[in-house]
């Protein structure tokens, strides 16, 4: 299996707000490097360097002021003397207020983000950068026909919709991997979402859209992250009416209960009738995952890779999240290897 990475993501380390602390986020540089190892360990040794960001395929994605902001927030951070290292905001455009853009980059922040999990490091931009370009790479690599590609993407992507940051996500991997499908000429992809967490970002993405349908299984967001998307009602819009399938399952899920969701979400793929896939591969599903709450094994995770292999149609997988340090290489190169055989 091709693997796409580069590893200019080791500036981006950003803050958090987690639990009324403002920590290192748990989605940290170590978690590449340790799938980079695992990768090697196992014999992936067919790595390859994506080629230039493509300006073209990020703006099917996300809005251009969008991508403008993120280019320049953590200069114009600095620059207006603020002394935190990584740049956040401290206000949002909530219920009866206005979504219009402020001028200052402290409420710019807010009105470009949805979660305070989130910030602006100096590196994060050339990270995010890359990880775009390995995902498009990845893809293009499945255009031409390869049966799969492995995108060593970080950070990760799921949660940015096509104008606002958070979750750990800035620019949406697994959707500019899908656009890249689609502007390749493959009439009918499907995103199927298997992280821990809804996939706020690629429904919103691709919502009133029937030419890439979405399915995520995730924690219940009346429990989890992100809150306030992810319920079973969401089908799609418009166009997209019924090509959006969202499963969430209750805290303490654990093997029996997942796979027959994955079952349910791969049928609907079938009757929806993909000509090709992008799995958003996170691994926090894990029973050992420090901020989750799903309880698959480091076996469930090959039996996931199997299980995707038997759908029988060229697929793209994207990195997304997974927090156990000590076991993501493992439950990662799972899947990967599974599939691969
Ligand atoms: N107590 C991804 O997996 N909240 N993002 C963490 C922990 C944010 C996860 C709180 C979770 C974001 C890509
Ligand atoms: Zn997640």
């Amino acid at each position: 299996m091709r693997v796409f990475a580069t590893i200019d993501h080791h500036d981006h380390h950003c803050l958090e707000l987690d639990e009324g602390e403002l920590i290192p986020s748990w989605e940290g540089p170590d978690r590449a490097d340790i799938v980079d190892a695992e990768l090697l360990a196992r014999g992936f040794v067919d790595v390859s360097v994506p080629g230039p960001l493509d300006p073209a395929l990020i703006a099917r994605v996300h809005a251009p002021d969008y991508v403008e902001f993120l280019g320049s927030a953590h200069a114009r951070w600095v620059a207006a003397g603020n002394v935190g290292p990584c740049a956040m905001s401290n206000g949002w455009p909530a219920r009866r207020m206005r979504h219009l853009r402020p001028e200052g980059i402290v409420a710019q922040l807010g009105y470009y983000s949805f979660a305070a999990d989130c910030s602006i490091a100096e590196g994060t931009w050339r990270a995010v950068v890359d990880a775009a370009r390995t995902a498009d790479a990845a893809a293009q690599h499945v255009a031409a026909g390869s049966r799969t590609a492995f995108a060593r993407c970080r950070p990760p992507g799921h949660h940015a919709s096509r104008d606002q940051f958070g979750g750990y996500c800035y620019l949406n991997n697994a959707a500019i991997a899908a656009e890249r499908l689609r502007a390749s000429g493959i009439d009918r992809v499907a995103v199927l979402d298997v992280d821990y967490h809804h996939g706020n970002g690629t429904q919103d993405i691709f919502y009133s859209r029937d030419d890439v349908s979405f399915c995520s299984i995730h924690a219940d967001p009346k429990v989890e992250f992100p809150y306030f998307l992810g319920h079973a009602d969401e089908e799609g819009i418009s166009l997209g009416q019924g090509a959006n399938l969202n499963i969430p399952l209750p805290h303490g899920t654990g093997p029996d209960v997942w796979f027959a969701a994955l079952d349910e979400g791969i049928a609907w793929i079938d009757g929806r009738g993909a000509d090709a896939l992008v799995i958003s591969l996170g691994v926090d599903t894990f029973i050992d995952d420090p901020i989750s709450q799903f309880r698959l094994t480091s076996e469930d995770f090959t039996r996931l890779g199997r299980r995707l292999a038997e759908m029988g149609r060229p697929t793209v997988f994207v990195m997304e999240g997974g927090y156990a340090t000590e076991a993501l290489g493992t439950n990662m190169v799972n899947v990967l290897d599974a599939f691969a055989l």
